[in-house]
């Protein structure tokens, strides 16, 4: 009976290792806590904290340049309806529309002034990233921001976003897609 108890204690033991590790290789810093306790925002908003939120995958607190790239590159297609390879102002908008509406109802609230505003904004945002303004955005376009943006985040060039990045002062535009 206790090599039972043992054998199955074991078990159990392997189990949650292989949980964890299925949840990959999680640093243990304080960013790390608290991201694994945060709501998905998967519309995005200001800052490194709605940057994790948004791209963080798998909630270790560091986004990884190949994070950023699959979410990237699944909204873009997610968006693109009609199959063309772009997206229109209103492929766009509707892609980002969608992610906000599910935040809402994540967060149990009501389309309100802010809501109207983050659509009015998700407009001029395609208008500074479609830089051809032949309302066309590219993946090529699309992976260009994204260079940049990742990039201006990862300020200690390690590869990652993570809180070990020290920020600068908000100033940027268009960097919150
Ligand atoms: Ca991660
Ligand atoms: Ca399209
Ligand atoms: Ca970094």
């Amino acid at each position: 009976m206790k090599i039972l108890h043992t054998t199955l204690l074991a078990a159990a033991a392997t189990v949650l290792l292989s949980a964890c590790a299925g949840n990959a290789p999680a640093p243990s810093t304080p960013g790390a806590q608290a991201a694994a306790g945060q709501p998905a925002r998967p519309a995005g908003g200001h800052g490194l904290d709605a940057f994790l939120g948004s791209y963080d995958t798998n909630r270790d607190g560091a986004v990884t340049r190949a994070e950023f790239d699959a979410v990237r590159v699944q909204r873009f297609r997610a968006g693109d309806k009609n199959g063309d390879g772009v997206l229109s102002e209103d492929e766009y908008v509707a892609e980002f529309e969608g992610r906000l509406k599910r935040q809402y109802f994540d967060e149990g609230r009501q389309p309100d002034k802010a809501y109207e505003n983050s659509i009015k904004q998700a407009h001029v945002r395609f208008g500074i990233v479609n830089r051809a303004r032949d309302g066309k955005f590219t993946a090529a376009e699309d992976a260009a921001i994204a260079d940049k943006t990742f990039k201006s985040l990862d300020t200690n060039n390690d590869g990652s976003v993570s809180k070990a990045d020290p920020q600068r002062p908000p100033q940027a535009r268009g960097n919150d897609s």
